[in-house]
């Protein structure tokens, strides 16, 4: 397995229902390490280019609306296998599909409020990495809790 770093938000709306913390204790508890963390509004600029990908689909200006509607927990979190790992926590896009048990599955209701972001690829968390954080902002802490995950 492959030590990664990927990025992962907190969408608005996460701060506002008070469960950044139950959010944040399901990526603790899975090992997984938080190297990255700031609480941030994000301007248009920085939406669109976020999800540039999205532009032609139906739903951008939903999406960007929403993502700069309130204030974002922005993260960057490193671990073995870290950007499936956390795309597992997240589960499926669509609510209809997001099992219990997942963060979706337990937290959201629409897809469009979708409670978390985690980067798709080991190119979309470099690009998304850079988009949110100065190199300065992310901390290489050493971590001891290897031999007991
Ligand atoms: P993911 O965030 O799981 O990688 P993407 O990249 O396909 O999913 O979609 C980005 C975001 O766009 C989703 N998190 C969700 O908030 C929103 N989105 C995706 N599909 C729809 C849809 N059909 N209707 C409304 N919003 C959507």
């Amino acid at each position: 397995m492959a030590i990664e770093r990927t990025f992962s938000m907190l969408k608005p709306g996460v701060l506002q229902r008070r469960i950044v913390g139950d959010v944040l204790a399901r990526i603790e508890r899975k090992g997984l390490k938080i190297v990255a963390l700031k609480l941030m509004k994000i301007g248009p600029e920085l939406a669109a280019t976020h999800y540039a990908e999205h532009k032609e689909k139906p739903f951008f200006g939903e999406l960007t609306g929403f993502i700069t509607s309130g204030p974002v927990v922005a993260m960057v979190i490193e671990g073995d296998d870290a950007i499936a790992r956390i795309r597992g926590l997240c589960g499926a896009t669509k609510v209809e599909n997001a099992l219990p048990g997942t963060i979706r599955g337990d937290f959201a209701l629409h897809t469009g409020t979708n409670i978390i972001h985690a980067s798709d690829s080991p190119e979309s968390a470099a690009r998304e990495i850079g988009l949110f954080f100065k190199p300065a902002e992310i901390i290489d802490w050493k971590d001891e809790i290897g031999a007991w995950l």
